[in-house]
């Protein structure tokens, strides 16, 4: 008897799940692949996971018709922290002759030894590892070379390549309220729509206003805001909400009746153009769209700005803006990788901050004070 276990959150499934799935299967002549939502992953703790029965139905409609792939609910109905270690111990308690594998991708791999306990895991498993979006099989050598010396056993490569489908992406699209196939299956979509899972209420009603090129440079920065968020404490949904609403008014005409009643403050000196959408977008979603999530209305009313004293969310927005894929200026990418580096976001900001003051210095544009401010107040984590 052949078995293997394919773990994850499953937030949601997606279509390349399934089909690695189907690839595992069949090359490692399986008679039976568990598919098993993770109830609390240690990797990802701080995380919030849409509800387990959420997750489960969504993978019950995914894999069904998926001859030899079964859903277990095993770390989920047992609650706490899911260690593989324990969970591999169960496997091999209910199949003691099986031969059993752990399906895991590169990046996985590469985490491996710092998992619990992994050498004991290894004594009742087999990793079986799948590239993700590799550019060829030559990780394998290296990969295998090392893992051999450190735990003195081979993991099983598959050939099977994975596509990059990002499930953080499919979130965004979800609170977006846009079309989720062909990257999730067909009934799943129709469960996360009908469940409201993901939902950004409003967000497509916003995104409305914008015109095609500026919605997908929404939806970009959303993505690189989400997949930044966790780690710094914020709400993946708050910071995904936050960028799908930051430049609602950007392609709004200043006749616009969704502009009625809106004034510009004087505070700050005369607004220049370009910065005048982030006052307006915090207006239309404030008053149109129901927004009332204070921190995430002054992310939207700085995102282009910045201010002196910037809460987290504003700074990851003001950011994600402007390091989003697309974005394509000299120093991006030492941007980029200050963003990534480091624990907090604020030497990457001072040095956004002094990029942008440097460009708006050298085209001649208008310096808007609170720009200005904001620079002077982060100048020394630069
Ligand atoms: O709306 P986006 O294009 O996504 O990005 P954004 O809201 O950051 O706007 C970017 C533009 O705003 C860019 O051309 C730089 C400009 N900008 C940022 N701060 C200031 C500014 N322009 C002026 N005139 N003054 C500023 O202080
Ligand atoms: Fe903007
Ligand atoms: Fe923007």
């Amino acid at each position: 008897m052949r078995i293997a276990v394919f773990g994850g959150s499953f937030d949601p499934v997606h279509t390349e799940h399934v089909r690695l799935v189907e690839a595992a299967i069949q090359e490692l002549a399986l008679d039976k692949l568990f598919v098993m939502p993770a109830f609390a992953p240690p990797h990802k703790l701080g995380k919030v996971l849409s509800k387990d029965e959420d997750r489960l139905a969504m993978c019950r409609l995914a894999f069904d018709g998926v001859e030899r792939a079964e859903i277990s609910d095993y770390e989920i109905a047992k609650g706490g922290t899911s260690y593989t270690y324990l969970t591999c111990q169960y496997f091999r308690e209910q199949y003691p002759d099986a031969e059993i594998f752990w399906i895991v991708g590169t990046d996985m791999l590469r985490d491996f030894p710092t998992w619990k306990h992994p050498e004991n895991i290894l004594e009742n498993v087999t990793l079986a590892v799948c590239g993700r979006a590799e550019e060829n099989n030559a990780w394998q050598i290296e990969e295998q070379e090392k893992f051999l010396a450190r735990f003195g056993k081979k993991f099983r490569p598959f050939t099977y390549n994975g596509a990059a489908v990002s499930s953080t992406k499919i979130r965004v699209l979800a609170g977006a309220g846009m079309r989720l196939t062909p990257c999730v299956d067909e009934k799943v979509a129709e469960y996360i729509q009908q469940n409201g899972l993901y939902l950004i209420p409003n967000a497509n009603e916003a995104l409305a206003l914008e015109n095609s090129k500026r919605q997908a440079h929404s939806l970009r920065v959303a993505e690189l805001a989400a997949s930044r968020a966790v780690k710094l404490g914020i709400p993946e949904k708050q910071a995904i909400a936050a960028t799908l609403f930051h430049d609602c008014a950007k392609n709004l005409p200043e006749n616009s009746p969704y502009l009625q009643g809106f004034v510009l403050p004087t505070e700050w000196g005369p607004v220049p153009d370009e910065v005048k959408h982030q006052f307006a977008g915090a207006y239309v979603a404030e008053t149109y769209f129901g927004v009332t999530d204070g921190d995430l209305l002054n992310a939207v009313r700085y995102h282009t700005s910045a201010r002196p004293n910037m809460s987290e969310l504003e700074k990851l927005i003001f950011l994600a803006d402007m390091l989003e894929e697309e974005r394509n200026y000299a120093g991006v990418d030492e941007l980029r990788a200050l963003f990534w580096a480091e624990k907090d976001l604020d030497k990457c900001l001072a040095e956004a901050l002094y990029q942008t003051l440097l460009f708006l210095e050298t085209k001649g544009g208008e310096i808007y004070p609170l720009t200005k401010a904001a620079y002077d107040y982060y100048a020394d984590k630069r």
